[in-house]
């Protein structure tokens, strides 16, 4: 499309413990920069309750997902997520989202783009924030997508179809700075990526539990600053370059298990803290956890066999199968990660987005 629509078709979806509007690449502008326009003003940024678009005043129900048709064999679509910035007008491809990935496939059989089986479907599903591939399976009896089901994960009330996703061996380095563990900003860290540029910190050398709820942490001003001060300095050791106003790398802080998981969980994303933990996070903790010499040695417990390790977070927790091999370079691998999301369609429809004109400055309630 290279026109300014002013209507646009939408299904907005729960996927996992996040909310996001999907679209079909082909029902939004090419042009990335009217794209990201058009967007904002569908989702109501900048404001911070969003109140004049689909979003809702939170970076974890201020998500996009587009939708296409691959140009190649080993997909068979393509989904680029976008993070749609709440009080800001901002719109970042920088990272991917395990969360909104559990909807793309019902989404692409939902809008025609793949056929679905009687039984069960498979939806490859390439993702062009990471160049990742994930397999996407979840129920399709009379080919149709159901939604309802006996999947239960932390985060959501009550239960839902599974969706599997298996994610294929990693793309990139799992330890981006090529070490288990070094002094970013006077802490020790082990920086990950097993789809999502992570720092794993230990909790108490931040002098906090680790334990605490998220707006407990959000609330404390000296720790905030901390977590950030590191986050800049680990951005472009990790190849990411300058990391102001971005997305990446996220923060997960580690503390013992309380309720006989692996590790307990806290994770700014960057400057939110998570209610629960982002899939792709977990992946970065789960991987993280398994490679020796990192932070999380002596926190994290590791059961003694088995490849799914119980990841704790603030609302419950997330079962996630992770195997860490050895690279051609002696480096270590993800060679396999895995989880089980639920997603749900919550609105199939047309959305008006706000017109284009300027927003004058906030000037009252
Ligand atoms: O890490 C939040 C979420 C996410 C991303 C974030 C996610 C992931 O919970 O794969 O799902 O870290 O921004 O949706």
């Amino acid at each position: 499309m290279t026109e300014e629509p002013a209507e646009v078709r939408c299904l907005l979806m729960r996927g996992g413990t996040s909310k996001g509007a999907y679209f079909l690449a082909d029902d939004l502008p090419r042009d990335p920069a009217a794209r990201d326009e058009l967007l904002l003003r569908i989702m109501g940024s900048p404001d911070p309750r969003q109140i004049d678009g689909l979003g809702g005043g939170h970076p974890l129900t201020s998500k996009v997902a587009v939708v296409s048709v691959p140009d190649g064999p080993d997909a068979d679509v393509d989904y680029l997520f976008l993070q749609v910035a709440v009080d800001t007008a901002e719109v970042s491809d920088r990272q991917n989202c395990g969360n909104l990935l559990a909807g793309i496939g019902p989404f692409a059989v939902e809008r025609g783009l793949v056929a679905a089986a009687d039984g069960q479907t498979s939806v490859r599903i390439r993702m062009l924030n990471t160049g990742g591939v994930a397999t996407a399976t979840f129920p399709t009896p009379g080919g149709r997508v159901d939604y309802t089901g006996a999947a239960r994960i932390s985060g959501v009330p009550g239960t839902a179809a599974p969706v599997v996703i298996e994610f294929a061996r990693g793309t990139s380095p799992l330890l981006p700075t090529g070490r288990a563990r070094q002094i970013i900003a006077g802490t020790t860290v082990t920086c990950v990526d097993n789809g999502m540029p992570t720092v794993l910190v230990p909790a108490e050398a931040l002098d906090i539990t680790g334990h605490e709820t998220p707006q407990e942490l959000e609330g404390n001003a000296v720790l905030r600053d901390r977590v950030e001060r590191i986050r800049l300095e680990a951005g472009p050791l990790m190849g990411l370059g300058d990391v102001h106003g971005t997305t990446v790398p996220k923060m997960a802080l580690l503390a013992p298990p309380a309720h006989g998981g692996a590790v307990t969980t806290r994770t700014f994303i960057p400057h939110r803290c998570h209610t629960s933990i982002g899939v792709l996070g977990a992946a970065g903790v789960a991987a993280g956890l398994r490679v020796a010499g990192s932070v999380a040695e002596g926190i994290a417990l590791l059961p003694p066999s088995g490849d799914r390790l119980r990841i704790e977070h603030p609302t419950g927790f997330l079962d996630i199968e992770t195997v860490v091999g050895t690279g051609t370079d002696g480096t270590p691998v993800a060679e396999r990660t895995a989880v089980v999301r639920t997603a749900r369609k919550l609105f199939d429809g047309t959305v008006f987005p706000r017109p284009a004109q300027p927003v004058p400055p906030l000037d009252g309630p």
